[in-house]
Formats: structure tokens, sequence, C-alpha cells
């Protein structure tokens, strides 16, 4: 067999949703409204983001904007605890890690309230908040309200475009609505028509659960507010503005909501701002409105189509036909569960729907999507909608740049970049150590201390494990500009654990300490429980590629020699990169512990098979081996989050059925929203994936083992299709996905055999590909 390797520009390649006919449009679709926020579809444009229910009487739009935060800058640092770590180290070698728990629940913790349990709105770590709703009622001529009929009704959001559309008919006439939050304008918009003119009849309102007021200025609503900063009151301020246009019939205003009869159309649009990062938002919020309204829809409708295209666009997949897009997506994902052979287009929706989301949810020069995304219906979000450190911010990078959207992963540069002062102090106040650490929990307020409690809160791998984010933007990239601006954080990172580690007697090793394994705990000889540890396995693993990556960057920037020594005699006394225990699992600590919870959720000790390149089934079978047995003994069943986690360990072990099994199960869908850390993850109608309750980084993870079933990188080659399912294998295509080394591949197989391929880069490169088994060296194309 022989395969070609095209040579074509780069520039020929760009793909565009006409070249690619085979591809349905991607869409979500319901013939209902939504009766509960899970089933909203959600639009954003990585600031701004609305959902609606689509209600034909009354219809809520949730509002949100990614910078509106409680809480504020703090320092909770115990700058006492460092007294306390001889003590707790002293425990930890003696063996009595319930006793060290103690002492660092005592003295080794945040001070005050830390992130309040996960419920830190009123405290000064803070939480995401719901920005509002837009609150609408409608009224249709000749018909009783209490007794509404509607027909033809049509719920949908277009990944193509960016675009949720609403359609229904009344009494004979047919109304639309549109929704985006523009890509051109930083604003909201929705378009309510009628097929009839003079037909449109409706209320509107703007409110918000607590510290807001509405009121009525220039036939506009007007929310603003200000919200808790954990300390005197006085923390972030927002302004909400809705802006009604009106084609015909009347706009009124009656006490603090607006009323509109009789129209042929209705623009709305909807802006918003906080002091976050913009001190003078409140002219802002306006000036977006004064830009927008002098636009025409059709322009305003374009411009954000194009913006958003030139992200999306960038990738295209296809798993084979399917008949499943004729069902709206919550019986077809019912469907799916039954037959998922007759729907491979299901698995492509999902993973276009990670990189919608991704484009809607972050923007270069803003924040990173958190727990939710940018999505939020409470005040009080779960987990405080914020960063954790511990699994959840990166997972949610994970896709970004296999899928072609490297510029996504910025903003987490920027966050991270403002963790580096706060660390520095936490480095100083609890271990006296250089450089900087991050534990669990961060904010939009550069959070940086250890979490409240002991067992969920002291794992010193926060600040280390960020950086394999930092770090993969440039293996993809090879961009040495952006190098050159984010060493600094992984020197202070690096210079961290490079001070902070310690001499584990038993085996001579370098080690963290004290520390956890996320978020586990162990029994110990004397039949107590603890958490605490040295050396958990993955700090261990994550300081070791972090050390490497370092010491990489050493050389290609030309600095810090005398850094780079250090770090290379200090890799050769840190642990392996994994040890194999009696039972043939991978070990989570140093010692063989019996774990309290042997299903449990996270499996960080897996950290040098995802996302770190330690453990490969070429390199290291053996620790392949010992993965996959912790894996079969974590079993498959947890929170969605956990299940794309898995899905991610299995496509990185080669084994794609079983990864297929788990998008499968990540797929389950439910309406569930109690708080879940155990089995029954799944999505919701609007497939955003449920722990429960929501949490974007299932989708994001999810998002991302698919493209690791279809290209890998890590392992010093381009993986074509390394995690093949059976069920995918009757034919398929991909353009446009991403390899390490600024690569663009394209590939296309029949009965599971690569038949096509391009690697493409700015200037033709060689590079090792691995093909239908077959490893080779080729010339990428210009
Ligand atoms: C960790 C996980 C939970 C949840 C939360 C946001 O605490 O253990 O399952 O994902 O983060």
């Amino acid at each position: 067999m022989t395969y070609k390797l095209i040579t074509t520009f780069l520039l020929t390649i760009s793909i565009t949703t006409n070249s690619v006919a085979q591809v349905k449009p991607q869409r979500l679709w319901f013939n209902k409204p939504a009766t509960q926020w899970e089933e909203t579809i959600p639009v954003g444009n990585g600031r701004l983001g609305m959902m609606s229910d689509g209600g034909v009487l009354r219809e809520n739009v949730v509002l949100n904007d990614i910078t509106l935060w409680s809480g504020g800058v703090q320092d909770a640092n115990n700058y006492e605890a460092h007294k306390s770590l001889p003590d707790i180290r002293k425990l930890l070698l003696e063996g009595k890690n319930d006793e060290a728990q103690q002492l660092v629940n005592k003295n080794f913790v945040a001070k005050g309230a830390g992130s309040g349990h996960g419920d830190g709105a009123d405290v000064p770590f803070g939480c995401y908040q719901v920005l509002g709703n837009l609150r609408m009622q409608f009224a249709y001529k000749g018909v009783d309200s209490s007794n509404i009929q509607f027909q033809n009704y049509k719920r949908e959001l277009s990944l193509n475009d960016a675009v949720a559309s609403l359609v229904y008919t009344v009494n004979g006439v047919t109304y639309r609505r549109e929704y985006f939050t523009s890509f051109g304008d930083d604003i909201g918009i929705i378009k309510i028509s009628a097929d009839k003119p003079g037909q449109l009849n409706l209320r509107l309102g703007l409110d918000r659960p607590e510290r807001s007021e509405t009121v009525v200025k220039n036939n506009a609503l007007e929310m603003s507010g200000q919200l808790n900063n954990g300390t005197d009151g006085k923390g972030m301020k927002y302004l909400t503005k809705i802006k009604p246009q009106v084609k015909g019939g009347e706009l009124a205003v009656s006490d603090k909501q607006l009323v509109i009869t009789d129209a042929d159309e209705i623009m709305l649009y909807f802006s918003a701002g906080t002091d976050f990062k913009t001190k003078n938002f409140e002219t802002e919020t306006q000036r977006w409105i004064d830009v927008a309204v002098k636009k025409s829809y059709i322009v305003q409708k374009r411009n954000h189509i194009a913006n958003y295209q030139q992200f999306f666009n960038r990738t295209m997949l296809y798993l084979g036909g399917s008949k499943g897009d004729n069902l709206p997506t919550d019986q077809r994902l019912s469907a799916f569960q039954k037959d998922p052979g007759s729907d491979n287009e299901l698995p492509v929706l999902f993973f276009q729907y990670g990189r919608y989301l991704s484009i809607s949810s972050t923007r270069v020069g803003l924040l990173p999507p958190n727990l939710q995304g940018l999505w939020a219906n409470q005040i009080q979000t779960p987990w405080n909608g914020d960063y954790h450190l511990d699994v959840n911010i990166q997972m949610n990078q994970w896709p970004v740049e296999v899928v072609n959207l490297s510029e996504f992963n910025l903003p987490l540069a920027d966050l991270v970049k403002g963790m580096v002062k706060p660390g520095e102090k936490t480095a100083k106040a609890y271990y006296n150590a250089d450089g900087w650490v991050a534990h669990v929990i961060t904010n939009v307020w550069g959070f940086t201390e250890p979490g409240e409690e002991a067992s969920w809160g002291a794992s010193n791998a926060g600040s280390g494990w960020i950086c394999n984010n930092l770090w993969e933007h440039y293996a993809f990239t090879l961009d040495k500009n952006y190098l050159k601006d984010i060493y600094p954080i992984l020197k202070g990172a690096a210079e961290f654990y490079n001070s902070a580690l310690v001499k584990d007697p038993k085996t001579g090793w370098l080690v963290t300490a004290p520390s956890i394994s996320p978020e586990n705990s162990f029994y110990l000889p004397n039949g107590k429980t603890a958490a605490i540890c040295m050396g958990p396995t993955v700090d261990n693993q994550m300081t070791r590629e972090l050390f490497t990556n370092v010491i990489t960057a050493c050389e290609v920037l030309g600095v810090d020699g005398a850094l780079k020594t250090s770090l290379q005699n200090k890799l050769k006394q840190l642990p392996p990169p994994g040890v194999v225990g009696s039972d043939g699992r991978l070990m989570e600590w140093l010692e063989e512990y019996k774990e309290v919870e042997p299903k449990h959720r996270h499996i960080a000790h897996l950290y040098g098979l995802f996302p770190a390149p330690l453990i490969t089934p070429e390199k290291t079978p053996e620790l392949a081996a010992a993965s996959a047995k912790t894996l079969e003994a974590r079993g498959d069943d947890s929170p969605g989050w956990s299940k794309a986690y898995k899905l991610l360990f299995w496509a990185r072990l080669h084994d794609g059925n079983r990864a297929n099994k788990l998008l499968k199960e990540l797929l389950v869908p439910t309406l569930d929203t109690n708080m879940n850390y155990g089995a029954g993850g799944g999505v919701y109608p609007n497939m955003l994936v449920a722990g429960p309750p929501f949490q974007i980084d299932g989708n994001f993870g999810g998002t991302a083992g698919i493209a690791e079933m279809l290209i890998q990188s890590h392992d010093g080659y381009i993986d074509i299709l390394p995690a093949m399912p059976d069920a995918w294998k009757a034919s398929g295509e991909v353009k446009g996905l991403k390899a390490r080394g600024n690569f663009t591949v394209n590939f296309k197989w029949e009965n599971g055999k690569v038949t096509d391929y391009q690697v493409l880069s700015k200037t033709p490169q060689k590079v090792w590909v691995k093909v239908n088994g077959e490893k080779k060296e080729v010339t990428s194309t210009h």
C-alpha cells in the first residue's frame, strides 16, 4: 500500500463548510420550550452569555458576564505556617499521617473562610454569579393566554453560525426569534418578528435575585448593583442594559417594565459591563449599544458569523452518515444510548459543540472558562464556579490546541500571570520556599493559598499542573515569543518545587511534603484515615514534567544556565514516572495504602499518562499496563468530567473501543442537578455535561478525548488514528486537527485504514508520522 504525502500550501486548504459537503449542518434542536435551565441553549461571545428557555408565553433569558465575581483581592496567607512545617514533615516520616493532617488543618490552611467550603458567595474568595434574567411576557391577539396553543415549534442552535433561533405558530401567525452574542460588537442581540404586521405584544423586565436595582431610562431597562466582596460589602460593580428598537407599534414604560404593543419587529440589544478591569464600564456599556443600533441586523449578523467562523471552520470531522439529526437533540441522545451505531454524527456534534463552547466562553485578553464556562443561573454557583486546579481548569483547556483553537489558551496564561505574585507570598508563608505556588482553587482575584481543609486543599500540584497547559501552547505552536512571555511563570513554578522538595529517607527521592493526591484518602496501618502525605504520584510526575520543560525552555531561549543545571541534577533524584504496586496498579502514593474510596473520581496519579507524556504504551509498556489496571479498578461510572478523563486515558492507552464506551457513557441523558461525587454523570438535553450539576469541563474533556482518539503527537511522532474504535472504522475524514510542532493534519480512512493524509506546516519540515501501524519520516509541506 502506498501513502501519499500531498504537498499543498497551508493557505490552500482553508476549510469552509462548502468544501465538506458530506457533513450536515451542526445543530442542537428541540420541539418544545425548556422546562429547566439545563434544557436551554447557550450562546456566548467569550464575555457575554445568554440562555433562552424559548418560552411562548413567558420567556426567560439568563444573562451572564464572565467577569462578574463576588469576593475580592485578599491575603489569606498564614505567615506562621512554615513554622509548623518541620513538625508536619516529622510526623509524616514517622507514618503518623493522621496527626500530620490535624496539624495541617490547624496551622497550614488558608486564613479565614477560604472557599467557604464551596459556598463562597459572601466570603472574600467570592464566586462567579449570574448577571440577571431578561423576562419577556408575550400576549397574542385574540388568544386566551391561560390556554395558549402553539404549533410547529422549533428551537435551535446552529453551531455553524453561533446563532440560536426559535419559530412557532400561534393562531395562524408564525413568530420568530433569533439570538446571538455578537463577536462583532460585543453585544447580545435578540430579534423578534412575525410573518404578519402588528402582531408583537410583550412586556420586558430585567431582574436578579439580589443586589440589583432596575430602572427605565431613555426607553431602556437598566439594572445595576454591587456584589459582596466579603469584607465591607463593596465589591464588584456591574451595569446591564436592555435597549429595544421597535418597528411599528408602540413602546411605553410601565413602572420598571417596558411594554411593546402591536409591533412588526423588535430588536433587543443586551449590553453589560463590570468594573473588574474596565473603569469606565458604564460608558462602555452604553457605547456598545450606540455602535450596534446603527448597524442593520443583516450586517450585524453577517459580521458576527464571519468573526465566529474564522475559528469554527478550521476543523472538520466526519465519522460516517447518520439519521439522528432528524430527532430533537434530547430524543437523539436517548436513541444514541439504545443504538449508538446508528448515529456516528452525535460524537461529531459533541466534538464540534465543545469547540463552539470554547470559542464562546473565552476570548483573548479576558478570562478562561470557569467551572461553568460563562453560563450560570445562580448567585451561589456550585463550587463557586471557580477555577479548580486539581484537574478542572486544566481539562477546560485540553482540547484547544489539538482542535485548532490555539489562541483560546492565552486567557489562561493571563490568569496564571496574575497568580505569580500572590503565589510567591504563599510559597514563603507556608514553605519558606522560592518561586510561586498555588494549591487547589483559584479565582479572578489571584487566590493561591491552600484550601481551608487539608483533605482536598493541601495539594501542591496546582501551580505545576497549570504550567502543563501553558507549555502545551508552546509545544503546539513553537512560538518563541510566547515562550519568552510565559517563561517567568514556568521558572517561578519550577523554583518553588526546586526549593521545597524534601528527601524521603526510605527511597532517597526528592518529594513534596505535605501534599495530597487529589482528593483521595487512604487507610493507615492503624486503621485511621488520612489524605496528607509525602510525594503523591501526581506531584512526582508533574515535577518531572515541569523540570523537563523548564530545562528545554532554558535551552530554547538560551537563558538561566545555572537553573538548568540545578534542575538537571534534581531530575535524577525525583521518583520515577510511576511505580507498580504489588497488585499491578500504578501506585497513587509512595506507600501501598488501601484507598478509602477505591472508585474515586480523581485519578491524578495517571498524570504521567495524560496530560504529560511520561507514560506511553511504546516507551513504558509496564507503566501503561499498570495504568490500565488502575483504570479498571477505578471503574468507568463517575461524574461527567471523570468519564471524560477516563476516555482520555484510554485513548492514550490506544484502546479505542474502551474510549468509545466512555464516550457513550458520558453522553447518557440526565436532568438531575443534585451535587454528585460518585457514579451517574451524563449530559443534559442541551448537551452540557452533568457532574451533576452542570460543569463544563466534561464537555471540554470529552472534546479533547475525541481528538485524542483521532490524533496524538506527544511521543515524538504524529500518530494518526491511534485509538480508533470499531464503530468509526467504516469511513471518515478529519481536516484541520493540529499536532505538536505546529503541524496541521488532514486524513481520510476506510475500513479502518488511512487512505490519504496531509501534514502541513508553514515551512517544510521533517516529521515522523505513524500511519496504519507504520512509522516513517516524511517532509511536511509548506
Ligand atoms: C472537585 C471534584 C468535584 C467537582 C469539583 C468542582 O472537587 O472532586 O467532583 O468537580 O472539583
